[in-house]
């Protein structure tokens, strides 16, 4: 049976679980992010990040390319689409997802989960609200007379969704007002079965942060949650932390 080292607090895991879900794979899963099964995430994957699977021995690690393996292990039903032009635009809103959404959120989400005695910088919340509002404007715009962002569900949507089902919480909402059509794909999303199992997961897990089996005192920093806290003028702040040793450096992710 094909395992997923994942973990229900990760967007990109749960972005690979709802292609799992959709797809009708059985698979059993590995919480890759508790600190008791370091080591076997350690033999998957060398960066120690989720989510990544073991199909029968083969190994794929990374979110995007465990979709695209899976999409050609398992065609039917498919979340690429088929006709080209929408099939670049859902891998444009995947990217987006992945490199800018989530860096925005992931960033001003330590003073909400981790273990921290600060405050959040001055200005961060408002830096995030002014790039989030830009992109749920594009949003917005793509949904117009759509029930799904590119024309039937797709990537685009199911990796859109982990990202925006924790707005609210960040007080980063998308509001009725502004973006009436991404409201409306919000709680199109929540009716189908595979979301609204993915919130019920999520909730489950987070409901009590104490609990949360995950490294909660070090922030784990990757390349676009770098680029973005540095691109909003959080340098000498991001500084202070590798000084304090807040920070945890993904490990070289050498395939083999
Ligand atoms: N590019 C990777 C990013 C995965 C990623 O950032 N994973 C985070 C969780 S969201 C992680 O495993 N961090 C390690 C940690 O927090 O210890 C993907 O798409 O799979």
């Amino acid at each position: 049976m094909l395992t997923l080292y994942g973990n229900a607090f990760s967007p990109f895991s749960r972005k690979v679980q709802l292609v799992l879900e959709h797809k009708g794979i059985d698979y059993e899963m590995v919480d890759g992010l508790s600190p008791a099964n370091r080591d076997r995430l350690a033999e998957v994957n060398k960066r120690l990040e989720v989510p990544a699977i073991d199909d029968d021995g083969l190994i794929v690690v990374n979110s995007a390319d465990i979709v695209a393996y899976l999409e050609r292990v398992f065609p039917d039903p498919h979340v690429y689409p088929s006709d080209h032009e929408s099939w670049v635009k859902a891998r444009a809103w995947e990217r987006c997802s992945d490199s800018v959404i989530d860096p925005i959120l992931v960033d001003i989400s330590y003073w909400v989960w981790a273990i921290r005695e600060d405050k959040m910088p001055d200005g961060l919340l408002e830096a995030a609200r002014a790039d989030l509002a830009a992109i749920y404007d594009a949003l917005d715009r793509e949904l117009d007379g759509g029930d799904w962002v590119c024309g039937e569900l797709s990537i685009a949507d199911i990796a859109l969704f982990p990202h925006l089902s924790g707005t609210r919480l960040l007080q980063v909402p998308f509001e009725e007002s502004r973006h009436p059509n991404l409201l409306e794909w919000y709680k199109r999303c929540r009716a189908v079965k595979i979301f609204a199992d993915d919130v019920a997961r999520t909730k489950a897990y987070v409901a009590e942060p104490a609990a949360m089996d995950i490294e909660r005192e070090k922030i784990f920093w990757r390349g676009d949650r770098i680029e973005w806290i540095l691109a909003r003028g959080y340098h000498e702040w991001l500084v202070k932390e590798i000084e304090e040793g807040r920070v945890i450096w993904p490990k070289l992710g050498i395939p083999a």
